[in-house]
Formats: C-alpha cells, sequence, structure tokens
C-alpha cells in the first residue's frame, strides 16, 4: 500500500484480492490503476499494477478463444467451500477424491485417464465442501485444449491440495499456476486422510455453527459461516425475522461466558457455537 493511497484505491485493491474470475481481476486492477497516486514514490506500484493488467489481457485473450469449447465442462460451485485436487499425472489425485467424497471416478495406473473435472462432495462434520479433481497438471498447461478452463475452476476454488510422487514436482506445479497467476494457499496431502479432512477445514477460514430450540438439543446439520461473523450474521442466513424482531440469543460453546450466556447481535462467534435465537 503506497503513502496517501485513498479510499477508493484501497477499495479497488480489495476488490482485486477477492475477485475470481479473470475478468473480474481484470475490471478491478484497470480501477487501481486509475485511482492509484501517482507520484515518485508509488512508481513500483504503478509498473506493478500496469504488468499485472497486460498479463491478465493475454489471460482473458486466451479465456476468450478457448471459452466456447469448454464452457460444456463448467463447474457449478456447491457446498460450503470448493477445494481443488491438482497434481501431475498419476499421483493418486482420483483415489484421493474417492476418499473424501462419495464420488467414484476412475483410477488407474493408465496415465492422464482423468480428462474432464471430476466432481464430489465431502461432508465435514455435517457441513459440505465441494472437491473438484482437476485433470493432470503438465507443461504449458495453457496451451492444452481445456487448461485454461481447468485454472479458471482452480482460480475459483478456495484452496487446493496438491498431489505429487516426488516432492520435485511442485515446481512444474507452481509455475503453472504461477503463469495464470494463481497464488493461492495449499496443502500438500501425505497419505493421511483423516488428517487432511481436518487441515482442509482448519484453512477454510469457517467456523461451523449449530442452532437450537428452546428446550431441544442442538440442530443437525451445523451452518458454515465466514470467521469473525456475528449472530447477526447467523440470523440472517437462518431466517431474516431472528434479525428483525431479535431479542436476545443464548449461546454455548468457546465464544460463551458460560452456557446459555445471553448476547446480543453483534457477539462474534467461534467454532462449535451452538445458539438459540430468542425473538420479541
Ligand atoms: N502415487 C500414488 N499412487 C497412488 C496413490 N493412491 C493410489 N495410487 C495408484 O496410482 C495409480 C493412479 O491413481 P489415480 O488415483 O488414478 O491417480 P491420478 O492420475 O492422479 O488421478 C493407480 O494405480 C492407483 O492405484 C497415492 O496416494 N499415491
Ligand atoms: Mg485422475
Amino acid at each position: 500500500m503506497p503513502v496517501n493511497a485513498t479510499y477508493e484505491y484501497q477499495l479497488a485493491e480489495k476488490e482485486y484480492q477477492e475477485a475470481s474470475s479473470i475478468s473480474d481481476k481484470l475490471k478491478a486492477l484497470q480501477k487501481m490503476h486509475a485511482k492509484v497516486p501517482k507520484h515518485k514514490s508509488s512508481e513500483k506500484l504503478v509498473q506493478w499494477i500496469k504488468e499485472k493488467i497486460k498479463k491478465y489481457k493475454g489471460l482473458a485473450q486466451k479465456e476468450k478463444s478457448t471459452k466456447k469449447g469448454s464452457s460444456f465442462l463448467s463447474v457449478k460451485k456447491e457446498g460450503a467451500a470448493r477445494v481443488s485436487i491438482i497434481g501431475p499425472t498419476n499421483t493418486g489425485k482420483s483415489t484421493l477424491l474417492s476418499r473424501l467424497t462419495n464420488a467414484k471416478p476412475l483410477i488407474s495406473e493408465v496415465e492422464f485417464t482423468t480428462k474432464f473435472p471430476e466432481i464430489g462432495m465431502m461432508d465435514y462434520e455435517g457441513i459440505k465442501i465441494q472437491i473438484v479433481e482437476i485433470p493432470a497438471i503438465i507443461k504449458k498447461y495453457n496451451g492444452t485444449k481445456h487448461g485454461l478452463f481447468f485454472m479458471s475452476i482452480i482460480r475459483e476454488s478456495d484452496l487446493m491440495v496438491i498431489t505429487l510422487n516426488k516432492k520435485d514436482e511442485l515446481e512444474l506445479i507452481k509455475k503453472e499456476l504461477k503463469s495464470n497467476d494463481i497464488n493461492k494457499r495449499f496443502i500438500i496431502y501425505d497419505g493421511d486422510v483423516e488428517t487432511l479432512k481436518k487441515d482442509i477445514w482448519n484453512n477454510l477460514g469457517l467456523i461451523k455453527v449449530y442452532t437450537k430450540q428452546p428446550g431441544k438439543s442442538k440442530d443437525f446439520p451445523p451452518i458454515a459461516m465466514n470467521r469473525g461473523s456475528t449472530i447477526r450474521d447467523l440470523g440472517f442466513e437462518v431466517h431474516k425475522d431472528f434479525v428483525k424482531k431479535f431479542d436476545y440469543a443464548r449461546i454455548w460453546g468457546a465464544s460463551a461466558k458460560h452456557d446459555g450466556s445471553r448476547v446480543g447481535l453483534n457477539h462474534k462467534l467461534s467454532d462449535d457455537d451452538v445458539v438459540e435465537f430468542h425473538t420479541k
């Protein structure tokens, strides 16, 4: 952030960080370019923005030419988050997908068995998380028939799980991601599925919260919320009236002073909290 960056610039930068599609990234970069203070101390930043714009224009151009041929492969986002499994061929991606989810992808020692994304839903203590196996990453992936499209699925995911046979294969993966400007949190799978599931959950920036009715035990399944969410956010998620007619809530769990503490709309939730809404 340069000295004297305006509020508008900061907004544009935030927009850039949060954008997931190539066109949204490009739009945000152009706003950043328009709003960035142009003086000596921001020269480097202006240069950086210009380079990014150039990169995204290139990606947008390529995307345009491949989109028509690949759009039948679109994957609809479902569940509380999306995680992509990526790696070179024959590194156990399909095997992992079948262990994390109910999906039954073709598993084979034949290289490049998975030609299209394979999708499954992982259940994490009642929260559904979409897992997408991306066809094997190879050198110059963007030059392959659907490579750029598969990269857009990775771009729109919240986390990557990387499978490798040898450690040095990570360089190839990083290089291909970098040429798509994908700089995303990742976990390297080490063969332990149960630990991986927990690691996935812990890296998504989410918490799960249970609602309950007075005198009853907690409802299942829980609700996935962003970390830092409040009772108000949960209320909107469950039923608008809970916020409109809110009187107070009772809470159990890590964020509660004691079991069944009374809290207001601004109370911040913790993972595994149980909340009972009381309306007027
Ligand atoms: N390297 C490796 N191979 C595995 C693993 N799990 C299964 N395999 C075997 O490796 C081959 C390729 O597995 P697959 O899951 O289809 O790999 P993919 O090409 O990355 O999707 C199959 O013969 C599997 O039985 C694993 O964790 N690591
Ligand atoms: Mg596969």
